[in-house]
Formats: C-alpha cells, structure tokens, sequence
C-alpha cells in the first residue's frame, strides 16, 4: 500500500488526465435500471484515477462510471493480497485453530464450521487505502457482497473465554518477509531472520511474518462477526479468502482477514505489522503554545463516505448517480460549482433484502441535475448517516491534520465536462 500511493503522485495523474479530457465523451451507454434509469450516456469524469499501481497485490479496482449493480459480482469485487494468494489452499484439510486464554480450546474443520447455524450479512468493503487528493485521485477498492457463514461469537464462548482475556488475534496462513529497521537484539536474527548493517550504524532485521489484525475481546464478540466461507452465495474465490475469512461488517477491509487459520486469545494489545506499522494513521496536532503532538492509530472501522459514479445524460437531461457507505445512511447531499448543497434522492433497488438489525451496505443515490451550462463543472457529495454525522469536507483540519492518507473518507470532488 504504501508503494500504491508514492507511485500514484499527482503529478503523473495530471499528465494523464489531460490526455483523458481529450477523449470527451464516449459511449458507455446501456440499461441502468439500477439507479432509477432506463438507459443514457455516460460522460467519463475528466479526473481518472492513475492506473493500478500495484497489479500483483491489487485488482480489480472498480471503475465508478461502470457501477452497475447493487451486489459488486465476486470476480469484479476489488483485492488486496499483501503477501499474494497463499499456494495450495485446499477446504478438505483446512483448519482453524482456536488457542489462547480459552478454557476448552478446539481445532476446527471447515466441515466443523459449515455444520454450525449460517448466517449472511450485506456488507460494504472498503480498504482504507482508498485516497482522494482533492479533484484528482480516487481509488476503486470498495464493493458490496452478500457474505456467509458462521458466527464467532458463539464459537469463542463455547471455549470458555478466561478471565484475563483482552484480545483476540487472527492470523492468516499468507506470510511475508517484513523489515524491522534497527531491531536486532541479542539473539540475532533468531532461526529464520537475516540481519543486515544500515546505514546508522545499526542492523535491520528481517522476518517472515503472517498476516494477522487484532481486535478487542468485546470487538470480536460482536455478533455480527462470521467465519465467513460464502460470497454471494457461492464459496469464497481464492483471492478473496478461500477456504475462511473473517467478515468484520463495519470495519475497514484489512481487518478482515483471509485465509483464517488461527484464532488466539489474548490478555493484551498485539502489534503486528498490519496493527501498529502499516495501516497506521498518523497526525500532526497543535496543542496550546505552539506544542506539536503526533498521534498514532491504527486503522478500524468504516468511516462515513460518499462518491458520484458517474453523470449520465438521457434525452438532453443530465443525471448524477452515486454510492454513500461506511455508516447507516440518512442522506446524501451534491454541490456543483460551489453552489448549495442539495439533496439526492436515496434509491432502493430490487434485491436489496428487507433491513436487518444493522446496515452495512452501501446506498446508491440519484440527483436530476437538469441541463446544465456546457463547459467543465465540479461535483463534491457528501453523505449524513442516522445519528446526524456528516461525511467532513476534504479540508477539515482532522483530515488536514494527517500525514499519512490511511481512512481518506473526506468529500471527493469530481470533475466533468458537459459537451
Ligand atoms: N490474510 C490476509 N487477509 C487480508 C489481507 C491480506 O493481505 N492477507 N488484506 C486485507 C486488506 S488490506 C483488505 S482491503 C481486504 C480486502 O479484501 P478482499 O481482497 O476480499 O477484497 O482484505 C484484508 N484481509
Ligand atoms: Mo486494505
């Protein structure tokens, strides 16, 4: 991810987008019955994002104008694989281990899982390396899927949780090499580490090291948690987890981990790689007399976002259509050109279940933008979930406060131009 960013520099995307509005408009026309419309042109946005900068960890990144459909279908729902798909992933011998601070610990078999009650749940996923740069950047790693399996919840108490514990760590079976600069302690390398001199003086140790994400004891035990083995109904793809992922409906992508191996209960904070060095939001603060205090957290749940998909125009009328996520959704509101905000309509297409106990799927949205002037316009959205909380504008000091771009979810400006 961190690779994602550095090659995605404004600059090459400038180049690029200026090749782009050469292109003016062309024909991605088709039934769009989804947002409420029967059909239109789609005018592509002058700002498109840069390619994918990281095609061997990363795909299937959406493109906002081809937004078509309510559920993103399994083979065009966006990956990220940090360490690649881990080789040999087979359902028949896959386990997963539940140890720890758990009175009655057990191993369980895919069979195991499958056998308890299932359970599915509409949820939204977002990598929270999804950034914008005002006007000109904006990654497509969000989709939505009907996921299923079995609860945790019910699982980890069956065990006996122990007093002690805090936390609860899961591991996937995918490992990486991962460099700690200036880490070698009195063993060495250890078994399998390889140290090397730096430039300091010091030594930088690397280490195999498996994925894995933490959450609290009462994080975990949420119910809504599963040990997921379905994607719309189907078994989980490969790069999206196969054979066992945990689905954390509300959290940003990488707390869901794939590849579940192992659950382990703790009895404090665990600070792995994908914990407390990567995914980590870091800020810059004043606090009273010129005092600079950085701040450290790592990434967790969803937060409130919104983005236009595309502007469509259908018999000399132009439309804007869109999604908002990350919190149960009140409203949505467009600006164009700076002017007021005004409402989008919320749609309810078909297929969208019944409302469960909580939603975390995203709404699509339409607003009749009428016939506007030709020439290039500017379209900003923001979204407002139920408790009234408003999706922050893209200069709000505690998005403005960040150096690194983890949890962009500021107002994103699209850019158009009307022929
Ligand atoms: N084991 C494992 N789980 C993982 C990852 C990973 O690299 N390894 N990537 C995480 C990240 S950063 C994201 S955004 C989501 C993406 O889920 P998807 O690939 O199914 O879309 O998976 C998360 N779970
Ligand atoms: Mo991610």
């Amino acid at each position: 991810m961190q690779q994602m960013m550095q090659e995605s520099s404004r600059r090459s995307w400038l180049k690029r987008s200026i090749g782009a509005a050469g292109l003016s408009v062309f024909q991605v026309a088709g039934p769009n019955a989804l947002f409420g419309q029967s059909g239109g042109q789609v005018i592509p946005w002058l700002d498109q994002p840069p390619p994918n900068p990281n095609p061997a960890n990363i795909g299937n990144l959406m493109k906002w104008e081809e937004l078509e459909s309510w559920q993103t279908p399994a083979n065009r729902f966006f990956y990220v694989s940090h360490f690649g798909v881990p080789a040999g992933l087979n359902a028949s011998d896959w386990r997963v281990e539940f140890a720890g601070l758990l009175a009655r610990p057990r191993t369980l078999t895919l069979s195991d899982i499958k056998a308890q009650e299932s359970h599915e749940v509409d949820f939204t996923m977002e990598c929270s390396g999804n950034t914008i740069v005002p006007g000109v950047f904006f990654q497509g790693a969000v989709g939505n899927a009907r996921w299923g399996g079995a609860r945790l919840a019910p699982l980890l108490e069956s065990m006996n949780i122990l007093d002690e514990a805090s936390e609860v760590v899961f591991w996937g079976s995918d490992t990486g090499r991962i460099t700690l600069r200036d880490n070698v302690g009195i063993t060495g390398g250890g078994r399998t580490g390889t140290v090397q001199p730096d430039s300091t003086g010091g030594a930088d140790l690397t280490i195999t090291e498996q994925f894995a994400r933490s959450m609290t004891l009462k994080e975990a035990l949420s119910r809504d948690n599963l040990l997921a083995y379905q994607m719309n109904g189907e078994a989980l793809p490969p790069e999206h987890g196969f054979p066992l992922r945990l689905i954390a409906p509300g959290w940003y992508g990488v707390a869901n981990v794939k590849w579940l191996t192992r659950i382990e209960v703790i009895d404090r904070r665990f600070a792995g790689n994908f914990m407390a060095r990567d995914y980590v939001s870091v800020r810059e603060t004043q606090r009273g007399n010129n005092e600079t205090v950085w701040t450290f957290a790592t990434v967790g749940r969803d937060r409130l976002k919104s983005a236009a998909a595309k502007v469509t125009r259908l018999g000399g009328r132009y439309s804007i259509m869109g999604a908002a996520w990350g919190a149960p959704i009140a409203s949505v509101e467009v600006q164009i050109d700076g002017g007021p905000w005004r409402p989008a309509i919320l749609q309810e297409p078909a297929g969208r279940p019944a409302r469960r106990q909580r939603d975390y799927s995203w709404r699509f949205w339409t607003f009749d933008w009428g016939t506007p002037p030709a020439g290039e316009h500017a379209i900003v959205t923001r979204a407002i979930d139920l408790e009234g909380n408003v999706q922050p504008a893209a200069n709000d000091p505690f998005l403005t406060g960040r150096v690194t771009y983890w949890e962009s979810n500021g107002q994103v400006l699209r850019r158009v131009l009307i022929p």
